[in-house]
């Protein structure tokens, strides 16, 4: 029995299995930014892309680029990516999926031998989540031309720096500033991602088209008390970093309870010196904090701040909050998004607008061309930085007729 081609959702699916494997912790997956895995990765990547009919290439900070040509050469392009790199045991779809999709409509296009008005570039970004080195987004600031060169001193938790680790990826710390894209040159971004989020899937719809992207402001908290010993040091005497740090951490949580829309999360925390019978000296937590707009973000971080600030006043303890990154809200650009609605109801769905809670490229491809989004649903709940994170073939196959229709019909702002 000759077996059935494989459905084009199933195809993209079989393909993030792929790239899962690519991982510094299997089963798990983490993949880093300069890291042998992206490498390995991005050859993969650059592989896809050419059996879709692009040009494909690594650029100077590691992102991979695929190149579709319209029908005349050098047309103004239109960009559609995603990041190709993951958080610390990684669902298989965030980013990867904004990258393959795409591959499987040029695919299409280039199958049909179709040529469009215009060229279309995938991208597949080198770095959004910041894991190895604590400054995101670095892929599509490069494109941006909002890459700050200072980024490169940053070192990893083996001490080594961007700068070196990029030499030593076969990058060109060098030739960042070149990368940045010509605005007249580029006709928009469309950004398929995960929807990260119950929303669709609790509304029973494949797809949604995003509104906005929401602030957020990320902090390096430090909290300093005095370690002591744990069996002499009366408790009223003690200014225990740990303790104030825990009494902290319950108040950002009940303050952004209190408003709507707005979250904030401690994702790290580490006491010194962390010995069992030692009062914590020294403790460092992170602080993510996200609300609808700017002035709501700013708004919570400065009750947060007060709230943290009174506690170690309290416990006489000293604290340090040092932003370590502030991303504005991005909101989509409409005429994108009607388009993207037009191409959901030319392919009988239902529209759903949406705002997005997780940051995305998207955000700083909007600071030189109009952007849009398209949510797709996932399941287990709408799970997401996390291995249970999945998605269904059907969805991707939609997904995929969807960002097709788009393109076919894509009509850049009329200027
Ligand atoms: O943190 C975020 O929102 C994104 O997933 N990097
Ligand atoms: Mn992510
Ligand atoms: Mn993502």
């Amino acid at each position: 029995m000759p077996t059935q081609p494989a459905s084009p959702g199933a195809v993209i699916l079989a393909r993030a299995d792929v790239l899962a494997a690519i991982s510094e912790d299997v089963p798990r997956l983490t993949r880093v930014f300069l890291s042998k895995e992206h490498r390995l990765a991005a050859a993969q990547l650059v592989q896809w892309m050419q059996a879709a009919g692009m040009h494909a290439h690594i650029d100077a900070i590691g992102n991979v680029i695929g190149r579709y040509e319209g029908q005349h050469p050098n047309a103004p392009a239109l960009l559609i990516g995603s990041h190709m790199d993951s958080v610390r045991d990684a669902g298989r779809y965030d980013g990867i999926f904004g990258i393959l999709c795409p591959i499987a409509c040029v695919e299409r296009l280039h199958q049909s031998d179709t040529r469009l008005p215009f060229a279309i570039e995938v991208i597949a970004f080198a770095d959004e989540e910041g894991v190895r080195f604590g400054a995101t987004l670095l892929g599509s600031h490069a494109l941006a031309g909002s890459f700050d060169l200072a980024w490169l001193d940053k070192c990893d938790a083996n001490g080594c720096s961007m700068r070196e680790a990029l030499r030593a990826f076969g990058g060109d710390p060098n030739a960042i500033a070149s990368l940045a894209r010509d605005p007249a040159a580029t006709l928009g971004f469309i950004e398929v991602h995960i929807e990260q989020g119950p929303v669709l899937l609790s509304e029973g719809r494949a797809l949604g088209v995003v509104s906005a992207i929401a602030a957020s402001t990320r902090f390096q908290m430090r909290v300093e008390g005095l370690a002591g010993h744990a069996g002499t040091v009366p408790m009223g005497l003690r200014q225990d970093a740990l303790a104030a740090s825990a009494e902290m951490l319950l108040a950002i949580e009940r303050i952004a309870q209190t408003r709507a829309d707005t979250v904030a999360t401690v994702g790290r925390i580490e006491a010194q010196p962390g010995a069992i019978n030692v009062i914590p000296g020294q403790v460092a937590f992170t602080l993510d904090a996200r609300a609808p707009s700017n002035t709501l973000r700013d708004q919570l971080c400065a009750e947060l701040q007060s709230a943290c600030d009174a506690i170690a006043q309290h416990r006489g303890v000293r604290l340090t909050a040092h932003v370590l990154q502030q991303l504005n809200a991005a909101t989509c650009a409409p005429h994108l998004m009607q388009q993207l609605e037009t191409s959901l109801k030319r392919c009988a769905l239902p529209t759903r607008i949406l705002p997005s809670g997780a940051g995305h490229d998207a955000m700083v491809m909007g600071s030189i061309t109009d952007m849009a989004m398209l949510f797709v649903r996932c399941g287990n709940g709408g799970i997401s930085h996390h291995s249970d994170e999945i998605m269904t073939a059907e969805d991707a196959a939609l997904a995929t007729d969807v960002l097709h229709d788009f393109i076919l019909h894509f009509q850049p702002r009329s200027t």
